[in-house]
């Protein structure tokens, strides 16, 4: 009887070492204190749920935040890309809280949706980093931080660049090529810039419709806004540089010069729309950093540690437009 029980306590123990060996690169992140101060110490493990790869801007955002194990060995990435469904983000979140890392960093593909998997990682004492689109929740403390631009203002300077062009009296049919439907950046760009044309009762949108940010749906929705209205487009507001460059395309195809005959204004900064400025085919270029793998790391070291950070960590960014463009087109990186 006494072995027995010897035996089952020996087995006992065992079994909890194993256990908590396997545990050991994900732990979870109620402990306090900061882990990556102390090389010795468990990695952090930080999950991240990508919209999909629509656009440049996207794959230069991916790829700055692959690099974050390599700006700091002792954070652990796990990268799950959700093929534009707002379903299998979710489906991602799961997966992270159940594997309990320590912070969880999410681009949001649409605003609305959020709240009971937030709650769900909230439960799970799971921090939640917004990364380049914001969302709409019932109670802000469901996440930590959101990481990105101001939209709205990215709207408005893309509207200007067009009043800066063509001044203040000027007459002006405008068709829009808005981003996915319900994200965050396709509402707020689109809001920015109509509130900016409110004071200039010449400029018109005469059209807008979704391209899904990407080049191919772009060009197609451009063709059909060319087919239904031809030359009586001015201009062309996308709200991403990818979109612009298939409207150029639809716009060259058709018969027009893009740049000379109809003004193109579009948001993001990717080489090909630099290119495309200082080829003279776009008006002008509104920049949005997608390089934000550094600050995403900074904010889950500091999260994971206990610290507060920043409810809204903004990015950098300018305007370009004819020279300036060419100026900067050395330097892109993206
Ligand atoms: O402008 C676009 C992309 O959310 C800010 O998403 C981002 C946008 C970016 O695919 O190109």
């Amino acid at each position: 009887m006494k072995l027995k029980k010897l035996v089952a306590l020996a087995l006992t123990l065992a079994l909890t070492a194993t256990v908590a060996i396997g545990c050991g690169s994900s732990s979870t992140n109620n402990s306090g204190g900061d882990k990556s101060a102390n090389t010795t110490s468990k990695k952090l493990v930080l999950g991240f749920s990508q919209i999909g790869a629509e656009s440049g801007w996207r794959t230069a955002e991916t790829n700055s935040i692959k690099e974050i194990p390599n700006l700091d060995s002792n954070v652990e990435l796990k990268f799950s890309d959700a093929q534009q469904k707002q379903e299998n983000q979710i489906k991602a979140l799961r997966s992270f809280i159940a594997q309990k890392v320590d912070v969880i960093a999410l681009a949001p593909v649409v605003e609305t949706g959020w709240d009971t998997v937030f709650k769900e990682a909230k439960d799970a004492k799971i921090p939640i980093i917004l990364v380049d689109r914001g969302v709409k929740v019932s109670d802000d403390s469901l996440y930590s931080t959101f990481i990105g631009s101001d939209f709205i203002a990215e709207g408005k300077s893309a509207g200007k660049i067009l009043t800066d062009k063509f001044g203040k009296d000027a007459k002006l049919n405008i068709v829009e090529l808005q981003g996915t439907v319900g994200a965050s950046a396709a509402n707020d760009r689109q809001k920015g810039f109509a509130d900016y044309i409110k004071d200039y009762p010449g400029y018109k949108v005469i059209k807008s419709q979704s391209g899904d940010f990407s080049r191919a749906k772009g060009k197609e929705v451009m063709e059909a806004f060319l087919k239904s209205e031809g030359k009586n487009i001015q201009a062309v507001y996308a709200h991403n540089d990818d979109m612009a460059m298939g409207a150029i395309q639809a716009i060259e195809e058709y018969g027009l010069k893009p740049g000379v005959d109809v003004a193109i204004v579009s948001i993001d900064g990717i080489k090909d729309a630099f290119q495309a400025v200082a080829d003279g085919k776009s008006t002008g270029v509104v920049e949005c950093n997608p390089l934000l793998g550094p600050q995403i790391l900074q904010a889950a070291k500091d999260l994971a540690a206990g610290k507060t950070v920043d409810k809204w960590i903004k990015s950098n960014e300018g305007v370009f437009v004819g020279d300036q463009a060419k100026k900067e087109l050395p330097n892109r990186k993206y």
